[in-house]
C-alpha cells in the first residue's frame, strides 16, 4: 500500500478551495492508501501570525478535517510542531537545496510581492520544510491543489540531490496527485486570484463554517459577467469568473465543466447562482455542523492530535535518524 502525506496550514478557517482541491481527495484516498494528514503549524508562522489564536486554529482545523471525513483511527492526523522529525530533516534539506531553485518558486514571489526584503526567511525556505514533511515518512504520493505542483518538483530535486550527494538510494520519488475539475478554485471576487484563507475579503471565499444564508449571499454577490452561460467549453474562454463557478458546480456533483454547461447553457447567472448556492449548502452544511459538534469537546480533538503525533513520530524518527547518519552526524 502506498503512503500518502499531505498538509494544510492553520492560517484561518478552511475554505471551499482547500476542500475541493485537497481535503475531499484526502478523504477518498483513505480507501486504498496509508495516509498521514498534518496540520502544518510550522508553515503557518512563516507569515505574520497571532500567537493567541494559532493553537485554537490548529484545533479547529483538525476538527474540520475529521468533520470532512478524515478517519484518525485508521489513518494518522497530527500537527507538525509536535513531531520534531520535520524540523530535523527540514534543516538538512535547507543545506541540500540551492538558492537558485528556491528563487524560482512562484508562490514565494506571489506571497512576498514587493515586500521581498521584509518577509521572513522561513517564507523563502518553506519548500524545504515541505519536502521534509513528505520525505520524513518516505511518502510517495501527495494530493495537493494545482498551486503546490512546483513545490513537489522541488522536493524531488532535493531528494535526488540528497541521494546523489550521500551515495544512497534513500529518498523515493514523490508523485503529486492533482485531482478533479476544481484543482484550483478561484476567488469569488477576482477570477484571476486563487481562493485563499488569508485574503482580506471574506466575500472572496466560502468558508467550511459558513451558514446557509452566508453561502447564498456570497454566491449572489460573486463577480460574474453579463453574458448567459455558454453551451460549449470554448464559450468559457476569457470568462474566468464564470469558469470558476461552473468548475465548483462540476466538482460538487462529480461531473465535468461540459456536463454543467449541457445542463445550464443558455441560462443567465440569475438562474445558475441559486442552483449553485443550494448545492453548496447541501454539501457543506453537514461539515459545519459536525465541526461544531466536535469542538464542543476540545479535549477529544487534542487527544486525537496527541495520539496522531505519537504514531507519526514512530514512522518518521527512524527515517530521519538514518538520514542524519548518511549526512555524517555523530550518533552516540
Ligand atoms: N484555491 C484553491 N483551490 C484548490 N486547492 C487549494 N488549496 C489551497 N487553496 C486552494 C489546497 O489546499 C491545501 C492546503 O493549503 P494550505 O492551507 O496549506 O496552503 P495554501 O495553498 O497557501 O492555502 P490558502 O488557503 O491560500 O492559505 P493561505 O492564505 O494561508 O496561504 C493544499 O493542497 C493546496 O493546494
Amino acid at each position: 500500500m502506498q503512503r500518502i502525506f499531505s498538509g494544510i496550514q492553520p492560517t484561518g478557517v478552511p475554505h471551499l478551495g482547500n476542500y475541493l482541491g485537497a481535503v475531499r481527495n484526502w478523504v477518498a484516498l483513505q480507501a486504498d492508501h496509508e495516509c498521514l494528514y498534518c496540520v502544518v503549524d510550522l508553515h503557518a508562522i512563516t507569515a505574520d501570525h497571532d500567537p493567541k489564536t494559532l493553537a485554537g486554529q490548529t484545533r479547529d482545523l483538525a476538527a474540520a478535517l475529521i468533520a470532512c471525513g478524515i478517519d484518525p483511527q485508521k489513518h494518522v492526523l497530527f500537527h507538525q510542531s509536535a513531531v520534531h522529525a520535520h524540523v530535523r530533516l527540514g534543516w538538512i534539506f535547507t543545506c541540500v537545496a540551492r538558492m537558485g531553485w528556491l528563487n524560482r518558486m512562484t508562490q514565494f514571489k506571489d506571497k512576498a510581492g514587493k515586500d521581498r526584503e521584509n518577509v521572513s526567511t522561513g517564507l523563502f525556505t518553506y519548500p524545504n520544510l515541505m519536502a521534509a514533511d513528505i520525505l520524513a515518512y518516505h511518502a510517495t504520493r501527495v494530493p495537493v491543489g494545482d498551486d503546490q505542483k512546483q513545490h513537489l518538483e522541488l522536493a524531488n530535486d532535493i531528494a535526488q540531490k540528497f541521494n546523489h550527494d550521500f551515495e544512497a538510494d534513500f529518498f523515493p520519488n514523490i508523485e503529486p496527485l492533482i485531482l478533479g475539475p476544481a484543482a484550483r478554485v478561484m476567488s469569488l471576487r477576482d477570477g484571476a486570484k486563487k481562493m485563499s484563507k488569508s485574503d482580506t475579503s471574506d466575500q472572496s471565499r466560502i468558508n467550511l463554517t459558513d451558514d446557509a444564508e452566508t453561502i447564498a449571499n456570497k454566491i449572489k454577490r460573486a463577480k460574474t459577467d453579463p453574458e448567459p452561460l455558454p453551451s460549449e467549453m470554448e464559450g468559457l474562454e476569457g470568462r474566468p469568473e464564470a469558469r470558476n463557478l461552473v468548475g465548483i458546480y462540476a466538482a460538487l456533483t462529480d461531473t465535468t465543466h461540459a456536463d454543467v454547461l449541457a445542463q445550464f447553457g443558455g441560462m443567465g447567472f440569475g438562474a445558475f447562482k441559486p442552483a449553485l448556492a443550494e448545492l453548496l449548502v447541501e454539501k457543506l452544511s453537514l461539515i459545519a455542523a459536525e465541526t461544531r459538534r466536535l469542538l464542543a469537546d476540545p479535549g477529544y480533538v487534542d487527544g486525537v492530535l496527541r495520539d496522531g503525533a505519537r504514531r507519526a513520530a514512530a514512522i518518521a524518527d527512524p527515517i530521519v535518524d538514518e538520514a542524519e547518519r548518511l549526512v555524517g552526524f555523530l550518533k552516540v
